[in-house]
């Protein structure tokens, strides 16, 4: 019998979703790092086996918007739990439940399809405190099922996937064997880009940054010319990514090239423009013309 079903990862900013889906997928499809607000998109994956096709779709964090990106963002990662078969509730151990995961549970009470408790970070947490943890948010749900897991060390993963198949309907392949993800590589190359701007830069200047591509054309020799526009709200911030005699920005695009070549398996030529639109986050046109509207 052949099972398959869709898969949404959601939860707080920051519990770790983008590092689980990638650990899943065995290869770099979504955006990571140590800030808030990292994914601002829902990025469908697809992970097929010889007896089961699971999609995955890796969401937003779920927080209290300050504009209207985050609005967006906020509205995909709740709307995505409508259209699967599987949730995982992601979190981290907090021993008690807090207000934002509260705030998302009370949701999920609505959904009549299983609910998995998956708690990550244990590698970075004390025994007693997982826990606790686990004791104290199965008491304010009742979760399908609960795992502990580490998605940076992939500690406990194989049982996640196991379990999620456990749960799958009989069901058709829904894309193609050889399909990972249904984003294009244009996206991919743009989000790479932000991810080193959001590494790299601090404070309040990396969360206003967005990444447009104006042109990638590959040449004879298999080289790839990207050309992208790295955006940012105010003057100020665009001398902070240009950095003193450009270094910032440098840094920014040699780390970005570096792992777009891995990702296209050939050379590539980055050139990247620092432009100011301000507002961006609060632009219906702006946030549409990013892709950041339905
Ligand atoms: N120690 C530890 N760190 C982790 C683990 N999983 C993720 N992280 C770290 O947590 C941070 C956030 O990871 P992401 O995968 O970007 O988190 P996210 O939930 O997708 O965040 P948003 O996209 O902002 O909602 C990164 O610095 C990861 O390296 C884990 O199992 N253990
Ligand atoms: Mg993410």
């Amino acid at each position: 019998m052949f099972k398959s079903g869709f898969v949404t990862i959601i939860g707080r900013p920051n519990v770790g979703k983008s590092t689980l889906l990638n650990w899943i997928m065995g290869e770099k499809l979504s955006i990571v790092s140590c800030k808030p607000q990292t994914t601002r998109n829902n990025i469908q994956t697809i992970l097929t086996e010889d007896n089961f096709q699971l999609v995955f779709v890796d969401t937003p964090g779920i927080h209290k918007p300050k504009h209207k990106l985050g609005e967006y963002m906020v509205k995909i990662a709740e709307d995505s739990i409508k259209e699967v078969d599987l949730v995982l509730f992601l979190t981290t151990p907090e021993i008690e439940v807090g207000k934002g995961d509260m705030h998302i549970l009370e949701q999920l009470k609505q959904c009549d399809v299983p609910v998995f408790l998956v708690l990550n970070k244990i590698d970075e947490n004390t025994a007693d405190k997982v826990a606790e943890t686990l004791k104290n948010y199965s008491e304010v749900f009742n979760f399908t099922e609960i795992i502990p897991i580490s998605a940076l060390k992939g500690k406990n993963v194989d049982e996640l996937k196991t379990l999620m198949v456990k749960y799958m309907p009989e069901g058709p392949k829904y894309y193609p064997e050889d399909m990972v993800t249904d984003q294009q590589e244009r996206f991919i190359v743009a989000e790479t880009i932000r991810e080193k701007a959001l590494r790299l830069l601090s404070q309040e200047v990396p969360h206003g940054t967005a990444v447009e591509i104006i042109a990638m054309k590959k040449s004879d020799n298999g080289t790839y010319h990207i050309d992208a526009n790295l955006l940012c709200e105010k003057d100020s911030h665009k001398g902070i990514i240009i950095g003193k005699n450009g270094s910032m920005l440098k840094k920014i695009s040699t780390y970005a090239r570096q792992d777009i070549e891995n990702f296209l398996g050939t050379k590539v030529n980055l050139q990247l423009w620092v432009k100011v639109k301000k507002e961006w986050r609060d632009s219906n046109n702006l946030l549409k013309e990013l892709g950041y509207k339905k």
